[in-house]
């Protein structure tokens, strides 16, 4: 050892302890360096992963922000829908009753018309009735007055007393039967057709007496005005020759009817009338329904009598009826 001390010259040994002491120092730095290097890998590991912890946490957030926000959108956009389909619905509600206001403004206006045209019609009605009561009493009156006259204007009087009665009689039915009162009622045994009543009379009779026939059933002998009611009667006479309401007592040759109108439609025989014979002033239907003028006085074995039809009332109108003032007893 000491001879390694003393040459002098071997330097290695010291070099070698400063190497290695060297080496240590460098060992140390390295170690040292190397665990800063790991201590701030570590450090960054975990920043990083900290981060892309908050990040992730960050996102998940997000996520369902996005998602509740959508969530609400959704909602309100439904809302909005139903709030959109209820206005819609509010303002068909709304039209709706506008026009169901309007309709029923239109049927109130209706109805007060309707009102109104009844209240008229009744006035209309009422005055009618109260006329047709005037012109009766004045007929009446005038009846009374006729009592004073001569035959000859008695006759006269009674026979345009008669055609009044008649008219107002008629006019009496129309007036009812345009305010919807049947007027089709007929006594018993006697056959309805249109506006009258007939009554097909059986036994040998004179003119003059089929006449007082009927008028004793308070009717007159038939007057025939239409083709329609010359068929019903056809229809009815069973092929008899029957006595009508046809005459030209007054002046030979203007025939007239005892219901007091003129000779209108006509159904003669032909070759009729001819006043044959000692004079022929009656008219007569043959069996075929066809008229003739015969002698008065003969008899024939039918007769036909009319009457205006009665009008059912359901509640008495007024103290006039068609046949008079008072009303007729049917049964
Ligand atoms: C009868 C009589 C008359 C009628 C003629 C027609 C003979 O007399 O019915 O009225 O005109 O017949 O031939
Ligand atoms: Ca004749």
């Amino acid at each position: 050892m000491e001879e390694n001390e003393y040459s002098g010259y071997w330097e290695p040994p010291r070099k070698r302890c400063c190497c290695a002491r060297q080496r240590t120092q460098l060992v140390l730095v390295g170690l040292l360096s190397t665990a800063m290097w790991a201590g701030l890998m570590a450090l960054l590991l975990l920043w990083h992963w900290e981060t892309e912890k908050n990040l992730k946490q960050l996102g998940d957030t997000a996520i369902q922000n996005v998602s509740r926000i959508t969530k609400d959108l959704q909602k309100y956009q439904s809302n909005q829908l139903a709030q959109k389909s209820q206005a819609v619905q509010m303002s068909q509600n709304l039209q709706e009753l506008q026009a169901e206001q309007k309709q029923m403004k239109g049927q109130d206006s209706q109805l007060s018309q309707n009102l109104t045209q009844l209240q008229e019609d009744l006035i209309d009605v009422k005055s009618q009735n109260s006329e047709l009561s005037q012109n009766l009493n004045r007929l009446q009156e005038d009846l009374v007055d006729v009592k004073s006259l001569g035959l000859n204007e008695k006759r006269k009087a009674s026979d345009s007393l008669e055609k009044i009665q008649e008219e107002v009689a008629k006019l009496w039915i129309e007036i009812l039967m345009s305010k919807g009162t049947p007027c089709n009622k007929c006594p018993k045994n006697w056959l309805h057709f249109q506006q009258k009543c007939y009554y097909f009379g059986k036994g040998s009779k004179q003119w003059i007496q089929a006449r007082f026939a009927c008028s004793n059933l308070e009717g007159r002998l038939v007057s025939i005005h239409s083709q329609k009611e010359q068929d019903f009667l056809t229809q009815h006479i069973n092929k008899r020759d029957s006595w009508i309401g046809l005459q030209d007592l007054n002046v030979e040759g203007e025939f007239v009817w005892a219901d007091g109108s003129p000779v209108g439609y006509s159904n003669w025989n032909p070759g009729e009338p001819n006043n044959g014979g000692q004079g022929e002033d009656c008219g007569m239907m043959r069996g075929s329904g066809q008229w003739n003028d015969a002698f008065c006085r003969s008899y024939l074995d039918a007769w036909v009598c009319e009457q205006l039809a009665t009008c059912e009332l359901s509640a008495p109108v007024a103290s006039v009826s068609p046949t008079g003032p008072t009303p007729r007893n049917e049964s």
